[in-house]
This record gives C-alpha cells, sequence and structure tokens, in this order.
C-alpha cells in the first residue's frame, strides 16, 4: 500500500474527491497554504493499494489544472524608492497537482 499526497489548487479539489469517491477510493482533504504564493491550496491524503496508484494519479490528472497566477513582490518602501522603478508582478504557473508517492510500512483502522 502507497500513501498518496497530493497538493493540489483549491478550484480542483471539490472535483478531484468527488471523482475519487466514484472510484471508490478513500481520501483526507486537509487544507493548507503554499509556502510561495501563500494561498490557500488542498493537501489530500489516499491510502492506496499497489497497483492503484497509476489510476488515482490518472484521476488527479484529469481533474487538476494548472493556471496562470500573478504576485506582486512587496518590497520595503526604502528599497522600493531606492530601486526608482515600479515592481512588474510576477507570472508563475501554478500546476494541477505536486504528487508525493510513499511506501507505507504499516497501516491499521483501529
Ligand atoms: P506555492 O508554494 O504557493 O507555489 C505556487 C507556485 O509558485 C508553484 O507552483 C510555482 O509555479 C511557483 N513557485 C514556487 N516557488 C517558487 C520560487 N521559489 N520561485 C519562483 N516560483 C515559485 P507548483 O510548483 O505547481 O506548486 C504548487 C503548490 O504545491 C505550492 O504552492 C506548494 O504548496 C506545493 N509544492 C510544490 N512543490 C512542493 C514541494 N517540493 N514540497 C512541498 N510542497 C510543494
Amino acid at each position: 500500500m502507497k500513501l498518496v499526497l497530493a497538493i493540489v489548487q483549491d478550484a480542483d479539489a471539490g472535483a478531484v474527491l468527488d471523482a475519487l469517491m466514484t472510484n471508490g477510493f478513500r481520501a483526507t482533504k486537509v487544507s493548507s497554504t503554499g509556502g510561495f504564493l501563500v494561498r490557500g491550496n488542498a493537501t489530500i491524503l489516499m491510502g492506496v493499494p499497489d497497483d492503484q496508484v497509476d489510476t488515482v494519479v490518472g484521476l488527479l490528472r484529469e481533474h487538476c489544472h494548472a493556471r496562470r497566477e500573478f504576485v506582486s513582490p512587496v518590497m520595503p518602501l526604502s528599497e522600493a524608492a531606492a530601486a526608482r522603478h515600479w515592481v512588474q508582478p510576477l507570472e508563475v504557473e501554478v500546476g494541477g497537482a505536486t504528487v508525493f508517492v510513499i511506501n507505507i510500512e504499516r497501516f491499521e483502522q483501529l
């Protein structure tokens, strides 16, 4: 059994959970925050039999979409004054999902 841990965008989390439940998988959604954008995202934890990991990753691929986001760099006023120009917003592409597949040494439901 593997632990599939997927960080997905909030906008996709509902569709991902629906697809997982419809296909008989169990999942737990935890609200999380990305370190770079400091915006809400969702971390989905799934305990998955080894031979079904690819199916789960396929569902994530199907329901998670990359999007472009803009970040306004924040700098202290003194630095901004020193720079003597406006700092342009930075465009980043937030991926559909960041997925970790981890071996589970022991699994129990008590
Ligand atoms: P954030 O950390 O908020 O990052 C959002 C997006 O910002 C990233 O999308 C990436 O396109 C960009 N980004 C992140 N760090 C950057 C940097 N130092 N310089 C320039 N651009 C940067 P994704 O790579 O698709 O990541 C989406 C979310 O997945 C991340 O949100 C974070 O919550 C999580 N994540 C990504 N890689 C991770 C990792 N290695 N470990 C843990 N969490 C990760």
